[in-house]
């Protein structure tokens, strides 16, 4: 039962509204009004905020070099169960007060792990069935659930591509659990990340036995929310390493011929993290395009790295060239539902007081809004566009049009060259007046 007797654990905050460009409080939003239309739509329903349950909730501020460093008064000592249960009451209100419509989490951020399986399948009950009332009462939704299979030490060699088939089946079991609550919780999605599916040594590692091992996973995954009814949406979610060297969901392109060499492109679609595209050597907006055009655009985990620091630093998104670049391709491909913009990302281990969680959720909403606006100003007015097509425009010469039809052949090509001696007609890439006027639209 949530402790309706608990304190609460921001007192001093009121619910977050819109207070428009000019306002001087910073515990308000300046451009996230989630009422406001864009292209027809709501912002509330364009960018499907959702708050990520481990780095808000559970994030200590530790570090490879140093011990935790938030000031969470809310946390209670003692029964881990209790403690797990009075945190939902914290999670809720923070969100409610955010103005947020949704969160995510694994099984093991919302509940303790047990010493059994059934005692961590009883445990998650619990909190399931808590949580299942705050969202009830409080309107907010689970935008995705998955299990944390990367943690606990019995997953030190993977999880679905672990050496020892009796891990594989306790990842199994706890996958299968993760999607009943999932489904409990009407969840509209499930993600799978393979935090420790990779390798650190290729000569300890069968690396085809491994990425079979991990689409009979995923492919069990899918038997089973038929089975069960799930209709919610499956993510892969890529990313290059760390923990482990190499990663085998590595980027969009990996993880798209994954799925379809193994049949389960129908399946699953792709939900795209900004510092995970930064570590492939990607922009967001490559992952995007590449998913985008190919219909695997799912959602995307909402943050930003550091160019100095190469690691996953999991920052709160506050540019707003990077929003914009993301809102754009979103837009261009119709949008994310059911997927959503999860910040998957963590205030700063210097960031430790209560109120930091607010001022780094509002930064990153208003930045996504502004984002959105800018993007659909630039669509609405369509030179950004047309710049583009004029860079193409050879395509729709009588020429180009027969390539495109599949009416031409290397030897008609090579008789039209022959005849003509030279190509002609190329044209300036302007990339510099493509990125100038990018600038007038921010
Ligand atoms: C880790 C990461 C995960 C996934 C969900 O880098 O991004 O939190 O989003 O497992
Ligand atoms: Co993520």
């Amino acid at each position: 039962m949530p402790v309706d007797s608990q304190p609460q654990a921001f007192p001093d905050i009121a619910p977050i509204r819109y207070e428009g460009p000019t306002t001087k409080n910073m515990l308000a939003f300046r451009h996230y009004d989630a009422d406001a239309l864009v292209e027809g739509r709501s912002m509330r329903d364009h960018l499907r905020f959702a708050v990520s349950y481990w780095h808000t909730f559970r994030g200590t501020g530790s570090d490879p070099f140093g011990a935790p460093t938030m000031l969470r008064p809310w946390e209670q000592a003692g029964d881990p169960l209790a403690a797990a249960i009075a945190r939902t009451n914290v999670a809720f209100e923070f969100m409610e007060k955010l103005g947020v419509g949704f969160y995510c989490f694994h099984d093991r951020d919302v509940a303790p792990e047990g010493v059994t399986l059934a005692e961590s399948n009883k445990n998650l009950d619990a909190v399931a069935a808590v949580l299942k009332r705050h969202q009830d009462r409080s309107g907010i939704q689970l935008l995705w659930g998955t299990a944390n299979l990367f943690s606990h030490p019995r997953y030190v060699h993977g999880a679905a591509t672990t050496c020892n088939a009796e891990v594989f089946a306790f990842a199994a079991a706890q996958v299968k659990k993760a999607l009943e609550v999932t489904q409990h919780l009407g969840g509209a999605g499930y993600v799978f990340w393979g935090g420790r599916e990779g390798y650190q040594c290729l000569w300890n590692t069968d690396m085809k036995r491994e990425i079979d091992h991990l689409a009979r996973f995923m492919q069990m995954a899918v038997d089973y929310a038929k089975e069960i009814g799930f209709m919610g949406q499956f993510y892969f979610e890529p990313k290059p390493r760390e923990p482990t060297k190499h990663q085998y969901d590595f980027d969009c392109a990996a993880c798209i011929n994954f799925l379809r060499t193994y049949g389960l492109e129908k399946h699953v679609k792709m939900n795209i993290e900004t510092n995970h595209a930064t570590l492939a050597g990607h922009e967001m907006q490559h992952e995007l395009e590449y998913a985008g055009m190919q219909g695997f655009l799912g959602s995307i985990d909402a943050n930003t790295g550091d160019t100095l620091v190469g690691w996953d630093t999991d920052q709160f998104p506050t540019s707003i060239y990077l929003t914009t670049q993301i809102m754009y391709t979103i837009l261009k491909y119709g949008g994310l539902a059911p997927g959503g913009v999860n910040f998957d990302a963590k205030v700063r281990r210097e960031s430790f007081e209560p109120v930091d969680l607010f001022y780094a959720h509002i930064g990153g909403m208003d930045a996504f809004a502004r984002g959105l606006k800018i993007a659909a100003a630039m669509r609405a007015d369509g030179a950004m566009q047309r710049l583009l097509e004029d860079r193409y425009a050879s395509w729709s010469s009588p020429l180009g049009k027969k390539i495109d039809s599949g009416a031409e052949t290397f030897r008609s090509l090579e008789a039209a060259m022959l005849a003509k001696g030279e190509a002609q007609g190329c044209g300036s890439g302007r990339q510099e007046l493509f990125e100038n006027l990018l600038n007038t639209y921010l």
